[in-house]
């Protein structure tokens, strides 16, 4: 499924596809969206006015917001007989968000995800163990398309019943691995309570996503669960996981561009921004017909490199999602990810990779308290010293932010597991 003819098509000739694409989506928005008619229409643009790639720049932008007003089917672009499956955000924020795939979008999907498995290094021979959650999250069925369309033998066990999990891997003989990050470290630890040794597994790969990870918990998984591990990213509304994912050099993640047209822009102003400069990931699909998006501002937060990659592979790459700009903490003015916090936890030995930060607003001031679990071992022998040791942790967290945290270590296996998406950040000030 590795298809040379357009992962490593030189960069004009792939220009030429995504134009010729450009053009037909924003025809068919323009022809069957009233939305995108009536944005068109005030910016007194047609679809004729596309003459280039960069006129993708005089082109609106699409929110989640316009979702949301639009929901459930006011930006299919077909009618609904032709929509053959639909997915929806979880809306944990508000009202959940539908999109809409035809025939042709399911195949692409899967398409798209069969070279995403193969970047990963799976073929038709691999056993794939798709641990996403199965249903309206677009992880399970999307992995699961791309599985089957590779000619490998897809386990669609979804999400939870770690144990069962577990036993599936080691009677199965799994060989890919497709989970959250979060979730592959909880599958770590529950082998060890089952003393279950990944050495003796089978598993080479893993396809971890959907949320946000650091190169040091990818360090951690592939000793704790003795595979390699690779980083794939994607969205429901632009269609789901397989956006992007990391080829084997692992440094940044191609993003599909025959599928995908990918911009960064300054999320204040809303100006693009120059290749290899950091913020809002802006997305236009070029080759969906039930759900076309033009302009869907992401809110992930990275950037964009056209160096060529020692892959072959000649699809720009995007630097790894450091975090949302709706999960940016704003600290007594000093901007926080989440994940910044998880990189200096990383390089700490004798903590586990369990961790959470909770926000709070006491007397007008925003403080962050940090919880972290000990490993079991640093538990048992350390216990005099734990104040000590917090004070330490919290001075190196504190000079990389440059903020006052406050760290509590808690005792193993206290912070809840997650099967899915972890909840890293409990945010009590809008209470
Ligand atoms: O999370 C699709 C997916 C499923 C991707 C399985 C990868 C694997 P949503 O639920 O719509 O879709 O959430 C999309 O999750 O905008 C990012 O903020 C975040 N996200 C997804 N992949 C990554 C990643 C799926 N590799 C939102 N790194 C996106 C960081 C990610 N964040």
């Amino acid at each position: 499924m590795y298809n040379p003819e357009i992962e490593a098509m030189d960069r004009e000739r792939l220009a030429d596809l995504q134009l010729q694409r450009l053009k037909e989506t924003v025809k068919r928005c323009e022809e069957m969206v009233p939305f995108y008619r009536a944005k068109l229409r005030e910016m007194e643009m047609t679809w004729k006015d596309i003459q280039s790639l960069e006129d993708v720049e005089k082109l609106p932008f699409t929110t989640k917001d316009d979702l949301r007003e639009n929901y459930p089917f006011g930006l299919f672009a077909v009618p609904t007989r032709e929509i053959v499956r639909i997915h929806a955000s979880s809306g944990t924020t508000g009202q959940p968000t539908v999109v809409g795939y035809t025939q042709k979008d399911i195949e692409v999907w899967s398409e798209l995800v069969a070279r995403a498995l193969v970047s990963a290094m799976a073929d038709s021979s691999d056993i794939v163990q798709v641990a996403y959650g199965y249903g309206l999250f677009t992880g399970g069925l999307g992995l699961h398309y791309g599985v089957e369309k590779l000619g490998g033998s897809v386990i669609p066990i979804s999400g939870g019943n770690t144990k069962r999990q577990i036993r599936m891997m080691v009677d199965l003989g799994t060989t890919v691995l497709c989970c959250t990050p979060s979730y592959a470290l909880f599958m770590a630890e529950t082998a060890d309570e089952m003393g279950v040794d990944f050495k003796q597994l089978k598993l080479k790969s893993g396809i971890f996503g959907a949320e946000p990870w650091s190169d040091r918990m990818r360090d951690k998984i592939e000793r704790l669960l003795n595979l390699s591990a690779f980083d794939i990213y994607g969205l429901s509304e632009v269609m789901g996981p397989g956006v992007s994912i990391e080829c084997e050099q692992k440094s940044g993640l191609h993003v599909f561009e025959d599928a995908f047209l990918a911009e960064t822009i300054d999320p204040a102003t809303g100006q693009r921004l120059p290749m290899g400069e950091q913020g809002e990931l802006v997305f236009t699909t070029v080759n969906k017909q039930g759900m076309p998006l033009i302009r869907y501002r992401t809110r992930d937060i990275t950037s964009l490199h056209d160096e060529p990659c020692g892959c072959g592979r000649t699809h720009i790459r995007m630097k790894r999602v450091r975090g949302r700009t709706d999960d940016m903490l704003i600290i007594r003015g000093v901007n926080v990810f989440p994940s910044q916090i998880e990189t200096v936890l990383m390089e700490i030995e004798g903590i586990s990779p369990h961790y959470q930060i909770i926000v709070d607003r006491v007397g007008g001031l925003d403080i962050i308290e940090v919880q972290v679990e000990v490993s079991e071992d640093m538990f048992s022998d350390r216990i005099q010293g734990l104040e000590e040791w917090q004070e330490v942790i919290q001075a190196e967290i504190e000079s990389y932010l440059g903020i006052g945290v406050k760290v509590i270590l808690v005792e193993p296996r206290s912070i809840a597991r997650s099967e899915g998406k972890a909840i890293r950040v409990i945010d009590n000030r809008e209470l």
